[in-house]
C-alpha cells in the first residue's frame, strides 16, 4: 500500500520516517507485548500473583467463542428450519464439539491417578553445612505444589488399592525447580531402569484382557516379583500396611535413591530425602480398603480436599539422613547406590531441615493436578545425584514422557510447571509454544542480543558436576556384587513388625498369591518367603493349602529397627472423622456439646440419621450429614452412638420395626446401624455410647467390656477417652482380628 493510498483512509497513522538504526546493530531484547506475554499461574488462594489481568483462561461474564465473539445462544444447533438438517456453516457448533473431542491427553503411564496441593516449604536453615541450596540452607519459604499418586491403576481407578504411592514435590525455588519425586515406600523393586518397562507391563492388568485394574494380585506380577528377587523388599513393604494408607496425609515420603548435597565450600555428603507426616503414618486394615473402593473410590482425593478447605492443613518435616561421601559410597556395609536398601534410622537418624504445609486446593484439575510434571533431574545448586542405576533411567523417562503426555517440548510453560526464577533460555519454538522471544541470537556467544544471556559461574550455577572420581574399568552389562543380597534386608524389614503388623503381612501374602492362578508361581512366592522368614512361609502355606518349603539361603540376624513400625505410638488427632449415629428420640442438647467437642479438638463430626434434612428446629436445628442409607463404616475414625433419651429403651430404628419381625432388645435395630457397629468394632476403632446405645452394641454382639468401647452417661466424657484411643489410630487390642 502506497503512503499516499494510506492517508487516504480516514483516521490511518501518518507515515513514519524511517528508523535512522542499521537493523544489525546490537541491542537489548525487547520485552514482549502485554498481549504476548504467555499465560502466568493464577494464585490458587484468589491472592493476586502479578500476574497481568489477560492472563486468566476466563474473563468477561458472556459467553463467548474462543475468539471472544460474544453468543447468544448455545443449545441448539442452527438448522434449516427446526425439523431441519444441521447446517455445517454452524461455526459455534463446530468448535464446541471439537474442542471437546479433544480434551483428553493420555494419561501417565504409571501413577495415572492422583490428587494434588499447593502449599508452602519453610527451610529450617540447618542443612547450611551440607548444602548451599537456598530453600534448604536459608530460614526461608518456598511455593511447593505436591502430588500424590497410586502407581498402577489407570486415572478412574480407586484409591485405596493396596499399591506404592507416589509423593512428588515441586519446589518452586528462586534457583530453579526442584523436584523431589518419592515414594511411600523408601526402596524400590528394581535395581537398575533398564527393568522399569517389565515390571510395570508384569505389574498391569493383563494384555489380554486388561485385567485386574489397579491390583498386584495376578499372575504376571507374582511371576516377576518372585523372578527377580532383588523385588523381594519392595514387595515386602506394598503386603505390609504401608501398601494401604489411611491418608495421604498420614504417608511417609521417601525419595529413594541416595543424593549428593554440595556445600558453599564445595564440600560434599550423600543424603537421603525423608518426608515425615506430622499426623503419623497410619493404613486401613484390608477389609477396610476393599470397601472404600466400593463405597468411595475417591477416599483419598476427597480426604486430602476437605482437609484442606476446612483448615487442617497436612504437614510433613523434611528430613535427611546424612552419610560421609567416601569412594565405596557405602554406610556401615549398605551400598548406597543400591536403591533396594534402606538405612535403619537408629543407625542413621533422621535430621529435620524443613516444613512442608499444603494450604491450597488446585483451581482446576486438569490444568495442574494433570498438567504437572515431575522430573528428578530437576535440580538446582547444591543437590546433585549420584551413579544409582535406577536413577540414570529416571534422568531420561521423565522429559522423554512427557514431551509425549503433554504434547510437545514447550510444557515447561504451562502455568503449573512454570519456574519462579526468570528464565532464559535458549531453547525455541516447537509445539504449543506461548512464549513470544524477543532477540535474534538464541545461541552463545552472541554479539547481537548485548550478548544476553550470560553464563552464572561455577559458583553460581546449578548442574556444576562433583568431579567425583569414575574408576577406570571396562563397559559391561553387569551389577556390582554388592547388588547380590536381596533377603537381610526384607529380613530386617519382616522383624521390625508388631506382632499385629506381621499378621497384616500374612494375610495380604495369603490374598494376593491365592489370586494366582498358576502352581509354580505360588510355590516360588513361598521359596521366596522361606528366605525372608520360615515362620511367615509356614502361614501364608497353611493358608495356600500348600507346603512350605526350607529356606534355601543363609538367614541374617539383622537387628530390628523399630522406626519401621507404626504401632506403638500416639499421634494428633486433627482432621480425624467422627461419625455420630442419631435417632429421632437423641437427647438434642447433649449431641450438640459432643458435636461441639469434637470441632473443638480438631476433628470432623458427621451426624448419621435415619433420613436427611435436620435434627431439632428452629436456630438450634442440627444438619444431618449422613443417613443411614448412604453412610458406612470406613468413612468414619471413631464411631459414636448418641444414646437414646430414656436408658434401656429400644432406639436406632426400633421404632420403625414392622409387625411379625422378632422383638426383644435390640432386635429391630436397624440392619445398617449393626453393620456399621460391627464393622467399626472388627477394624479396630473406637466405639462410644452414652444413654440406651448399649442395646445397639449388644444387638451387634459387642459387650461393654471390649476393648475400646466406652459407655458413660454423657457423651462429653465419652469423647474424651475415643479421643485418647484415637490418638493410636486403632484399638491396637483388638487385634489380631479377622481382618
Ligand atoms: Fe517414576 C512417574 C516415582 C522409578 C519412569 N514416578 C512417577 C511419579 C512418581 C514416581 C511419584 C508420578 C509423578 C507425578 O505425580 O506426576 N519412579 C518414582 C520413584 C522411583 C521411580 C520413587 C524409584 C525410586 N520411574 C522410575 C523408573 C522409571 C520411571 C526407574 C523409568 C525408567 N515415572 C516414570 C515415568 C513417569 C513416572 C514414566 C510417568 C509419568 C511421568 O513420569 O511424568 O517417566
Amino acid at each position: 500500500m502506497s503512503d499516499a493510498n494510506r492517508n487516504d483512509i480516514p483516521g490511518a497513522p501518518a507515515p513514519q520516517p524511517p528508523s535512522v538504526d542499521e537493523p544489525t546493530t546490537p541491542h537489548e531484547p525487547l520485552p514482549p507485548k502485554p498481549d504476548q506475554e504467555a499465560p502466568e499461574a493464577v494464585s490458587p488462594t484468589g491472592k493476586p500473583t502479578g500476574a497481568p489481568a489477560n492472563a486468566r483462561a476466563q474473563s468477561g461474564a458472556y459467553l463467548t467463542t474462543a475468539q471472544g465473539a460474544r453468543l447468544y445462544e448455545t443449545d441448539h444447533s442452527l438448522k434449516a428450519g427446526a425439523r431441519g438438517p444441521v447446517l455445517l456453516q454452524d461455526h459455534h457448533l463446530r468448535e464446541k464439539i471439537t474442542h471437546f473431542d479433544h480434551e483428553r491427553i493420555p494419561e501417565r503411564v504409571v501413577h495415572a491417578r492422583g490428587a494434588a496441593a499447593h502449599g508452602v516449604f519453610k527451610g529450617y536453615g540447618t542443612a547450611a553445612n551440607v548444602t548451599k541450596a537456598a530453600f534448604l540452607a536459608k530460614d526461608t519459604e518456598t511455593p511447593v505444589f505436591v502430588r500424590f499418586s497410586t502407581v498402577l491403576g489407570s486415572r478412574g481407578s480407586s484409591d485405596t488399592v493396596r499399591d506404592t504411592r507416589g509423593f512428588a514435590t515441586k519446589f518452586y525455588t528462586e534457583e530453579g525447580t526442584f523436584d523431589l519425586v518419592g515414594n511411600n515406600i523408601p526402596v524400590f523393586f528394581i535395581q537398575d531402569a533398564i527393568k522399569f518397562p517389565d515390571i510395570i507391563h508384569a505389574g498391569k492388568p493383563h494384555p489380554d484382557r486388561e485385567i485386574p485394574q489397579a491390583q498386584s494380585a495376578h499372575d504376571t506380577f507374582w511371576d516377576f516379583v518372585t523372578l527377580h528377587t532383588e523385588a523381594v523388599h519392595h514387595t515386602l513393604w506394598n503386603m505390609s500396611d504401608r501398601g494401604i494408607p489411611r491418608s495421604y496425609r498420614m504417608m511417609e515420603g521417601f525419595g529413594v535413591h541416595t543424593f549428593r548435597l554440595v556445600n558453599s565450600e564445595g564440600a560434599t555428603t550423600l543424603v537421603k530425602f525423608h518426608w515425615k507426616p506430622k499426623l503419623g503414618v497410619h493404613s486401613l486394615t484390608w477389609e477396610e480398603a476393599q470397601i472404600t473402593n466400593g463405597m468411595d473410590p475417591d477416599f483419598h482425593r476427597r480426604d486430602l480436599a476437605d482437609a484442606i478447605e476446612a483448615g487442617a492443613f497436612p504437614q510433613w518435616e523434611l528430613g535427611i539422613q546424612a552419610f560421609p561421601d567416601t569412594p565405596e559410597q557405602t554406610f556401615q556395609g549398605i551400598d548406597l547406590l543400591d536403591p533396594t536398601n534402606i538405612v535403619p534410622e537408629e543407625l542413621a537418624p533422621v535430621q529435620p531441615v524443613g516444613l512442608l504445609t499444603l494450604n491450597a486446593n488446585p483451581t482446576n484439575f486438569f490444568a495442574e493436578t494433570e498438567q504437572v510434571a515431575f522430573h528428578p533431574g530437576h535440580l538446582v545448586p547444591g543437590i546433585d545425584i549420584t551413579d544409582d542405576p535406577l536413577l540414570a533411567g529416571r534422568l531420561f523417562s521423565y522429559l522423554d514422557t512427557q514431551i509425549s503426555r503433554l504434547g510437545g517440548p514447550n510444557f515447561a510453560q504451562i502455568p503449573i510447571n512454570r519456574t519462579h526464577a526468570p528464565v532464559n533460555d535458549m531453547l525455541r519454538d516447537g509445539m504449543h509454544q506461548t512464549a513470544v522471544h524477543a532477540g535474534t541470537a538464541p545461541y552463545r556467544p552472541n554479539s547481537l542480543d548485548g550478548g544476553c544471556p550470560f553464563l552464572a559461574g561455577a559458583e553460581n550455577g546449578a548442574y556444576v558436576e562433583v568431579p567425583v572420581d569414575v574408576p577406570a574399568a571396562k563397559k559391561v552389562r553387569e551389577a556390582p556384587a554388592s547388588f547380590s543380597d536381596h533377603f537381610s534386608q526384607p529380613r530386617l524389614f519382616w522383624r521390625s513388625m508388631t506382632p499385629v503388623e506381621q499378621e497384616h503381612i500374612i494375610a495380604a501374602y495369603t490374598f494376593e498369591l491365592s489370586k494366582c492362578y498358576e502352581q509354580a508361581i505360588k510355590e516360588r512366592a513361598l521359596q521366596v518367603l522361606a528366605n525372608i522368614d520360615p515362620e511367615l512361609c509356614r502361614q501364608v502355606a497353611t493358608g495356600l493349602g500348600l507346603p512350605a518349603p526350607q529356606p534355601t539361603e543363609n538367614l541374617a540376624d539383622p537387628e530390628p529397627s523399630p522406626a519401621l513400625s507404626q504401632i506403638g505410638k500416639r499421634w494428633p488427632v486433627e482432621g480425624r472423622i467422627v461419625g455420630i449415629i442419631t435417632d429421632g428420640e437423641t437427647d438434642l442438647d447433649g449431641l450438640a456439646s459432643v458435636r461441639r467437642s469434637v470441632l473443638a479438638a480438631g476433628m470432623v463430626p458427621l451426624i448419621i440419621a435415619p433420613t436427611g434434612g435436620h435434627l431439632g428446629a428452629g436456630q438450634d436445628a442440627l444438619a444431618v450429614q449422613r443417613t443411614f442409607a448412604n453412610a458406612r463404616s470406613v468413612e468414619f475414625d471413631a464411631l459414636l452412638l448418641a444414646g437414646a433419651p430414656v436408658p434401656g429403651a429400644d432406639a436406632y430404628g426400633a421404632r420403625d420395626a414392622k409387625a411379625g419381625e422378632p422383638s426383644g432388645p435390640g432386635a429391630a435395630i436397624d440392619p445398617r446401624v449393626l453393620l456399621m457397629v460391627s464393622e467399626a468394632f472388627r477394624h479396630g476403632k473406637a466405639i462410644g455410647g452414652w444413654g440406651g446405645a448399649e442395646t445397639a452394641l449388644q444387638a451387634a454382639g459387642i459387650t461393654d467390656a471390649a476393648a475400646g468401647v466406652v459407655l458413660a452417661g454423657d457423651g462429653v466424657s465419652v469423647l474424651e477417652q475415643v479421643t485418647q484411643l484415637l490418638g493410636e489410630h486403632r484399638v491396637w487390642d483388638r487385634f489380631p482380628a479377622a481382618v
